[in-house]
């Protein structure tokens, strides 16, 4: 048993503060991004990948994994010129394999990608978290947004708690909660107005979790015998948080969605990207039983750790504590690995923003340079004392 994970770290092209020769400094050989600059639902051009990838090149590393290919709103919604953006989506594929870039993540999450409320939560020991806290959300949902149906969907206890709440907020503290929620965490390639997601939610009228499961299936009929011909492995980020936020349905939160996913569009380029953070928030989600389940068709790995409390919150732990068995989880996955002989990309998820960061300002909250570079290399250790003690035994 001798296969590691590809150390990879994500970046974010060139006007990312965390550069390429840092992120090589972390050890990591491989590199996680995307063609940002070009609008969602558009061609990548051969040149334009090519461009990127010589870039990752010349500063020794490898342009390992593309996060994300956006899907397009109106491909998840199944409206206007969707089917075009399904050919675009196809022509990326083949444009990336051209160029010799294989795994392609993305998401299928409703308008918004992932969600917190509080992106500089103050750990005891003065470090940066991210935090998602539910009566920001349910108040955003009650109050700023005033979604008529939530009134019925929470109970009168939490409404009227989190009307107190809201209440004594200050002014500048309700606008970072508008901001944080609407505008979109580093990834998410578009951010809004109230009055867009507004528009952006009407969109969603009549589509419930069945729907969007369906248009899900559809996509991936549509683009997967692509990425079988080019020999791209697509593999599909979990919902991040795991669960409904808004109405909107969302379809990739747990072990039942990834077993639909993977069923329905039976190919191994249909496969998975196993984010530990996303999925481990829900505490019916078992993580190592998921890796044994889904291992052969698992393509790329966020390895984060996040610590939930009763109430429906959670922040974002350091990567070997809070509810993430992680030391378990890269057991099975060195185990998946040596059953495929094939070494998978992972990258260190988020990191706590720490030490000399605290003093820079971030563009990419979750993707600061040392809060990564601890994860990873901690991830490293328990990798290297796995192997090392199966080799013994
Ligand atoms: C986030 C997202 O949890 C995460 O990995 O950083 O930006 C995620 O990469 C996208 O949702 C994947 O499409
Ligand atoms: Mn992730």
């Amino acid at each position: 048993m001798s296969i590691k994970m590809e150390q990879t770290m994500r970046w974010y092209g060139p006007k990312d503060p965390v550069s390429l020769r840092d992120i090589r400094q972390s050890g990591a050989t491989g590199i996680v991004t995307a063609l940002h600059h070009v609008p969602n639902g558009e061609v990548w051009s051969r040149e334009e990948i090519r461009l990127r990838k010589n870039t990752i090149e010349e500063a020794g590393l490898t342009w390992s994994v593309v996060e994300s290919v956006p899907v397009h709103e109106r491909i998840k919604t199944r409206t206007g010129d969707y089917l075009q953006l399904i050919e675009n989506y196809k022509e990326t594929i083949r444009n990336l394999s051209s160029e010799g870039v294989y795994t392609v993540c993305y998401n299928f999450m409703p308008i918004l990608d992932w969600t917190r409320t509080n992106l500089e939560y103050e750990l005891p020991n003065g470090a940066k978290a991210l935090l998602y806290e539910k009566k920001a959300v349910v108040a955003f949902d009650l109050f700023i947004l005033q979604r008529p149906e939530a009134f019925q969907e929470y109970s009168k206890e939490e409404i009227e708690a989190t009307k107190a709440y809201y209440e004594a907020l200050a002014p500048e503290a309700k606008q970072l909660i508008i901001d944080n929620i609407l505008k979109g965490l580093p990834g998410s390639e578009i951010g809004y107005t109230m009055d867009e997601f507004k528009a952006m939610l009407k969109t969603y009228e009549g589509i419930d979790a069945k729907k969007l499961a369906e248009h899900l299936r559809l996509f991936l009929d549509a683009v997967t015998p692509v990425a079988e011909e080019s020999g791209v492995f697509l593999c599909i980020h979990p919902d991040d948080p795991p669960f409904s936020l808004y109405g909107l349905p969302r379809v990739v939160s747990t072990a039942a969605d990834a077993r639909r996913i993977l069923s329905e569009t039976p190919s191994h380029h249909n496969g998975l990207t196993f984010c530990t953070g996303s999925y481990g928030v829900r505490p019916d989600n078992n993580l190592p039983e998921m890796v044994r389940e889904f291992g052969d068709r698992i393509h790329f790995i966020h390895l984060r750790s996040t610590k939930r409390d009763a109430e429906g919150n959670f922040y974002e732990d350091n990567h070997l504590e809070g509810n993430v068995p992680m030391v378990e989880v890269i057991d099975e996955i060195l185990k998946a690995q040596e059953r495929r002989g094939k070494s998978l990309p992972m990258r260190p998820d988020h990191g706590h923003q720490m030490l000399d960061d605290l003093n820079k300002k971030t563009a990419n909250p979750g993707y600061t340079a040392i809060g990564r570079l601890k994860g990873l290399a901690e991830i490293r250790g328990v990798e290297e004392a796995l192997l090392w003690m199966k080799k013994k035994s």
